[in-house]
């Protein structure tokens, strides 16, 4: 019944993180760029724009010739903006210019590297930029900020381009600044389980390398073979292990990051306590690249436990997967590390598009499915306790039916299951992803609701981290639809924000939601970052007057900082 090694959570090079970036960063006073947010008053067919101009135009046709796929930026923000034309184009001798900085092989401009890098995984988001750079060291980068900043290009940061809400991509011709060669592993203590690396390590890569000292990383997410440290930590993703080792804000002890004009923060700190003051890294975990370029991370690491168990388990109703939580927490507490939930639809996307995997329960009428793991130290009192929970849960009727892993590859393919949602739903066709935060009795109503809205015309999916009170809505439909996106928003918005939920619990704004951030943050709150003299610094404010202007347009005021700002 029992499997006593750990879980590995595959081997996908799917991705889904990303580097989140917020365009580039440009505060020299010659070039003052101004939002150029674009009210849509015309009707809702405008909402997917063809970015317009010679340089888009030309690239647009040869996305189109060269992958035969017809490509749109799809998502309301994205249809708001253009570009600013303060920003200036690339020349020959900015290209030269980088070539002397980093080398003649890590200034790309070759057609089909440029192609993957300027769309999202999702193909929903694309860019048009016709240069990508490779920075090796910290000093590169700053090298790189510095000269863009004088010559007002604007960037994008890119790592592994995992992102499923539109911040990994150039939105225009930004320079695609690739994090990936920064990848070297700098210390790690064994006694602490500190871990200091360069912002381009592979998350599963990181996790190999402190699996081997006796650790594990804090977090693990279905993208860990591609998505990178430093994005993480951008994002602020959350991921699995979230219900037992908490957020990034808890693990990540220090950072160093280059500012829009070049300098180098130093805030690489390896300590638990540390009260000198402000604590300035906190600031860019999360911030999507908005405030500068994560070089270094440096992270805490738990001590990996010897006796893994996971649970697949099917449920009548929601009610009884909230019950089931409640008890989880309750009864397993200590060795609980992840609770995560899918509805039927989410089970069927799974079988019916990834070849290979099967409901490792009897076929039934199974309308939702729990999966729970527990990390523990002792294998057989592990054992027990979650036998006994398994048993109660049963004998209470919160558990329809389930299967606890005997084997590592059985274990595998439960979280296959789960993980594996995502990319079932690529392979169906059009989705929609909406990730929220939303109180949990509450959730699963707002997915009734929009199948209730939605008739016919899409599949609506439940999933996510349950035991994070985080949901995963997707929609998912044959062909992207102006029609269908026109049902869903600002309906979804307005429905969480009623509840208090966050329209984005790990994935970021991105373009996708940098405009909609009003639904989860007041005004004030907004003003209140967006006039901190750190964040004024940060942006490169300073000496600028577009901070006036911004802060009497609140709706405007995140995407004026995130997207704009920098284009
Ligand atoms: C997950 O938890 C990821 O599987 C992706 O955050 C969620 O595809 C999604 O909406
Ligand atoms: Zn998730």
């Amino acid at each position: 019944m029992i499997l006593t090694s750990p879980h590995i959570s595959g081997h996908m090079t799917i991705k889904w993180f990303v580097y989140f970036s917020v365009r580039s960063i440009c505060n020299s006073k010659t070039c003052n760029p101004k939002p150029q947010i674009e009210h849509q008053k015309q009707n809702i067919q405008t909402c997917s724009r063809y970015y317009l101009g010679n340089l888009q135009a030309s690239i647009e046709t040869y996305l189109e010739k060269t992958c035969k796929i017809h490509y749109r930026s799809f998502g309301s923000t994205a249809t708001k903006i253009q570009r600013n034309p303060s920003y200036s184009a690339l020349t020959s001798d900015d290209i030269n210019h980088f070539k002397e900085i980093l080398g003649e092989k890590n200034v790309i401009q070759d057609e089909d590297r440029l192609l993957t890098a300027n769309v999202d995984w999702m193909r929903k988001y694309k860019g048009s930029s016709r240069l990508l750079l490779q920075p090796r060291s910290t000093e590169e980068v700053s090298q790189i900020l510095k000269y863009c900043n004088s010559r007002c290009l604007a960037v994008v940061p890119q790592g592994g381009n995992t992102g499923l809400v539109g911040g990994s991509v150039p939105v225009f011709d930004e320079v695609i600044i690739n994090i990936g060669s920064m990848n070297n592993i700098i210390s790690f203590d064994k006694v602490s389980g500190i871990l200091v690396c360069e912002a381009g390590c592979i998350l599963e890569n990181l996790d190999s390398f402190v699996v081997n000292q006796g650790f594990i990383m804090p977090l693990d997410l279905g993208a860990k073979g591609s998505c990178q440290i430093g994005g993480n930590v951008s994002t602020n993703a959350g991921g699995l292990r979230f219900v037992r080792y908490g957020s990034l804000h808890g693990n990540i002890l220090g950072l160093e990051a280059v500012l829009a004009n070049g300098t180098v923060l130093d805030m690489l700190a390896t300590l638990r306590k540390d009260n000198t003051g402000y604590d300035l890294k906190q600031l860019f975990i999360g911030s999507e690249g908005s405030l500068g370029i994560v070089t270094k991370v440096s992270i805490l690491t738990p001590p990996k436990l010897s006796s893994v168990n996971i649970a697949f388990l099917a449920c009548k109703d929601y009610s009884s997967c909230q019950k089931l939580l409640l008890e989880a927490k309750r009864k397993l507490g200590e060795v609980l590390s992840a609770f995560e939930f899918l509805d039927n639809q989410s089970m069927d996307m799974v079988l019916t598009h990834l070849e290979g995997v099967r409901n490792p329960l009897p076929p039934s009428t199974y309308d939702f499915y729990v999966l729970i793991e527990t990390m523990g130290s002792d294998e057989s009192y592990d054992r027990e306790k979650l036998e006994a929970f398994l048993l109660r849960s049963m004998e209470g009727g919160l558990i329809s039916d389930g299967v606890v892993a005997q084997d590592i590859n059985q274990a595998s393919s439960f979280w296959h299951i789960r993980e594996g949602i995502a990319e079932a739903l690529m392979k169906a066709g059009a989705v929609y992803k909406y990730d929220l935060s939303l109180p949990v009795e509450k959730m699963y109503n707002l997915v009734e609701e929009m199948r209730l809205r939605l008739g016919q015309s899409a599949k609506v999916l439940g999933y996510g981290h349950l035991g994070d009170a985080n949901l995963h809505l997707n929609i998912s439909t044959p062909q992207y639809d102006d029609t269908v996106l026109a049902q869903i928003e600002p309906f979804v918005y307005e429905w969480t924000s009623k509840q208090r939920g966050s329209i984005s619990a790990e994935h970021g704004l991105g373009l996708m939601k940098a405009n909609e951030i009003h639904y989860s943050k007041s005004p004030e709150t907004v003003n209140a970052f967006l006039t901190n003299p750190f964040v004024i610094l940060l942006l490169g404010l300073a000496n600028d007057h577009s901070m006036g202007e911004l802060g009497n347009d609140h709706e405007d005021i995140f995407t004026a900082a995130l997207i704009i700002k920098i284009h």
